[in-house]
Order: C-alpha cells, then structure tokens, then sequence
C-alpha cells in the first residue's frame, strides 16, 4: 500500500496576512487621501455602524478615537517588521496597497508618486529576504472621495477610476509583485456593504438592487484588472477573495438541510461563481428576479467577466456556520460579525467565533470540489486578549493550538482528499487593529505590539511563544506542528 505523505507540497507559500489600513497608520502623510476606514469610528460604534443602515459620512466624528490613524506605525517601521517575518521564515507576505496612497482622491488622473515609491521600498525589502508579497488591491480602503461625490461602488464611473488605479501599480510594480487578489472579501458586502462596497445602506430595501449593482461594478471591475494583470505581468497570478464559513445545517431535517444550502449559494458562491466560472448562477438570477432585482448591465460586461476570470480563489477562514430555518434569538451564536445558531459542538473566541478546524478542511473540499482551482488560505487565526508577563513574555498557548488544528485541517484536504493549496497566511501576524472592533485588544499576531485601545503604547514589538512555534512549522515545510 502507497505511504501516505503527510507533508505540503514543495513551495507551499507559509507567511502571515494584514491590510494597509489596519496596520500603516502615517495616514496624512506622502499625501495619502483619506478613505473609509479612516472615519470610520473604533470600539462598540465601529460594530454599529458595520451592520446597522444609518451611518452619515458627513457627521463629525472628532468624538470617536480611531486607532488606525496610528495603526502599528507600519508605514515608519517596515523593516523591523519584515525582518521579524524574514526571521520567522516566511515565504509570502499578504499585504494589501492603500488605494488612496496611490491616487489620494480617487479620481486624478496622475498617480502620487510619494505612495508608490512607499510600496517600492516594502517590496524591495521583502524581495531582500525571498518573500513573496501577495497584495490584496482593495482591502477595505475605499477613498473617501469616492465615496462621498460618487456613492462607492454604486456609481459605473468608479470602474473606471479602478482601471486607472490597477494600470499603475502592475505597471510600476511588475517586476516585484507575482501574486495579486482584487477584492478583500468581496461578499462581505452583503452584510457590511460600508467596507465592501463603500456605501452606507439607509434602509432595508439598499440590501437589494443598489447593493447587487454595486457588487456587479465590482465584478467588471475585477475582470479589468485580471486582463491587465494577465497583459502586464503574464507571469503573475490574480485571485479573488471570499470570506467563507461553510454553512452546516442544524440537524437532519430536510428543510434545514435546504435552507443550508440556499444560505451557502446566496452568501458563499455567488461572488465566486461569477469571478471563477465567469458568469451570474442560475440561482442568483432567480433570486434577482424574485426580489425584482433589475441591474443595469452592458453586453460587454457579461464578456469581460466570461473571459477574464480569477487563476485562484484565496479566501479567509475563520469558523463555520450552522443554520435552521426557523430560529429564536436564543439559538444564535452571537458572533460580533457573522453568527448563526449555536453549534454544541463547537466551542467559541471571546468574540463568539465558533473554532472548527475540521471546518476548514471542509470549506477546502467544498470549494475545490464545485470549482476545481487552487486554492489560498489567506486568512486564519483566533483574536485573543493576550497577556504580557512580567518577565516580558506572552505564553500564547491558546493560539498555537488553534493553528496546529487549522494547519493539520489543510495537511489533511492536500494530502487525504487531493485538494490543490497555494500556501497558508495566517490573518495578523503582527498584532494589528481590528476590522471589527476598531480596537487593538483583539490580537492575532506572532508579534505582540504594545499598543492599546486607549492608543496609548510605546509600539515596541515583542515575539510571542507562537512566534518560535511557527518558525518550526515553516522550517519543517509542516511536518512539525
Ligand atoms: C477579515 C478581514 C480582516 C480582518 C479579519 C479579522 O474579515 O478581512 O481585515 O480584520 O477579518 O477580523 P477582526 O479584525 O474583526 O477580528
């Protein structure tokens, strides 16, 4: 009998994931414009006004504390950084350009040079060490600009202040940047459509035709910028990015199993099956006509989207997700984000995410099976309170267990069910502020940032115990977990 390899696969690409507007901070400075993350306020505000319609971008907000305005001071510290991840071994680095480093407003015609000589320098030191940068163009860092003259993503003209934005970096940065992905999450607009699709929803009804339009401007766009890619840099490869949380249903009974899947095609595929497959699913188009759902598209985008699709899915992981139809507010799992029903076999983070390693070899059989492409975890990880001792350590414990669990889900889906990975980058390497939250007390990283909520801290940054517990791993191509 054939021995069962245990092992990744030569070349799996180990590193961590952040976004620009979670860590950077230097957000007035190289004439950097302001986008959506910059206003939007921190702590039990942020949270409100992710998920509830009603936000005015117009209010004053000097009340509310935005700790990203700071960030981690990446933007001053990169090489720091980056030579704690060249230490750590990393092989990629998920990182994502701030669209409004690059064109402040959004609609200029020229890029800004100081903000594309930033990333030159990052990429050239990541080069320094053989990392890999893998660059998320829009992770919810929409210019406010756009936002506010243009409606977001809502408007057809901002496709083409896309096009211009996606010309200039591949070109300027074609020789540095082999990995691309277009959208962070792109279906997290249907429940936080202020990041994903940069406008704020007014009412109930916004979930429907403007938010649909909006997601199809996205999708022209995205195939804009893989032809460019494919033209540009024909040795790169360009992914899309779902959040997914395989949905389970709550029991055997056939009307949960179905509610389950309508769930799963509505929230999970949808956005993919356009970006991989290159066209809206019969499902989708059901559930546009049943909502009476009238988008306006031009013949030429259904040909765009059918022949540029995406070379891999990346996607982040961080739970499951179970459902019944019929549900009491007593049954939900009150994740601060994405929740369903309680799951009795799962155990949750302070912030009610459910941990379910084995869900995630799931979500890669599921994924893998319907589209048969590779795939890229790029986003995993537990936000934890963690704890500084006072000898200067943080006995992270907790959060080695929950990678080992995840890392081993992958290890299995290569190795036992055929499934074809890319790599793994763990969400916050480095601690950085919550998408969330708008707080630094929920931390992720290998790489504990003395920084608080308060925004007090002296930045100062320390290894955490996973921090040797993943070096390990990489060195061992993850044969030691
Ligand atoms: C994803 C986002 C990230 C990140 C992560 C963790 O949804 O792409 O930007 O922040 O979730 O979420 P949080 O920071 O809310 O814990």
């Amino acid at each position: 009998m054939a021995q069962t390899n245990k092992r990744f696969p030569e070349g799996f690409l180990w590193g961590g994931a952040t976004a620009a507007n979670q860590m950077e901070g230097g957000f007035h400075e190289g004439n950097k414009g302001l986008n959506i993350a910059d206003v939007l306020p921190g702590g039990k505000e942020r949270l409100k006004v992710l998920s509830e319609p009603g936000f005015n971008f117009e209010i004053d907000h000097s009340k509310y504390t935005y700790p990203n305005h700071e960030g981690i001071d990446f933007y001053h510290r990169y090489k720091e950084d980056i030579a704690l991840f060249a230490e750590m071994g990393f092989k990629a680095f998920r990182m994502s350009i701030a669209w409004t480093r690059i064109f402040p407003n959004g609609d200029e015609l020229e890029p800004n040079e100081d903000g594309l000589a930033f990333y030159d320098r990052v990429f050239d030191e990541l080069r320094k060490y053989n990392i890999e940068p893998v660059v998320t163009i829009s992770h919810y860092e929409m210019p406010i600009n756009l936002v506010k003259e243009y409606g977001g993503w809502r408007s057809r003209e901002v496709v083409t202040f896309f096009e211009r934005y996606v010309n200039a970096i591949f070109n300027r940065f074609k020789d540095k940047v082999k990995y691309w992905m277009t959208f962070n999450e792109i279906n997290s607009g249907l429940m936080m459509p202020i990041m994903g699709l940069g406008f704020a929803i007014q009412n109930e009804e916004d979930r429907y035709r403007p938010t649909f339009q909006a997601f199809h401007h996205q999708f022209v766009a995205s195939s804009i910028a893989v032809k460019a890619c494919h033209e540009i840099i024909p040795d790169a490869k360009i992914g899309c990015m779902i959040i997914y949380a395989p949905v389970y249903a709550f029991d055997s009974n056939p009307e949960n199993q179905l509610y389950a899947l309508q769930e799963e095609r509505l929230f999970n595929y949808f956005c993919a099956d356009v970006q991989v497959r290159g066209e809206y699913s019969p499902f989708i188009k059901r559930y546009f006509e049943q909502h009476n759902i009238e988008l306006e598209i031009k013949a030429s985008d259904l040909e765009l989207i059918k022949e540029h699709t995406v070379d891999y899915i990346a996607f982040s992981y961080y739970m499951s997700r179970t459902e019944k139809k019929v549900k009491t507010d007593e049954d939900k799992a009150h994740g601060n984000i994405l929740s369903g029903i309680k799951n009795p076999f799962l155990k949750a983070s302070d912030w009610g995410w459910e941990i379910d390693p084995t869900g995630l070899r799931v979500a890669l059989n599921k994924l893998y099976d319907r589209y048969e492409v590779p795939l890229f975890v790029v986003e995993n990880g537990l936000g934890a309170y963690d704890k500084l001792e006072e000898d200067g350590s943080i006995q992270d414990d907790y959060r080695i267990d929950y990678l080992r669990e995840h890392i081993a889900a992958m290890r299995d889906a290569i190795n036992e069910d055929g499934v074809d990975m890319m790599g793994y980058t763990s969400w916050g390497c480095i601690d950085l502020v919550s998408a969330s939250t708008g707080e630094m007390s929920k931390r992720y990283g290998y790489i504990y940032v003395d920084k608080h909520d308060d925004g007090s801290g002296t930045l100062e940054r320390k290894k955490k115990k996973s921090f040797f517990w993943y070096k390990d791993v990489i060195a061992t191509n993850g044969e030691k977990l």
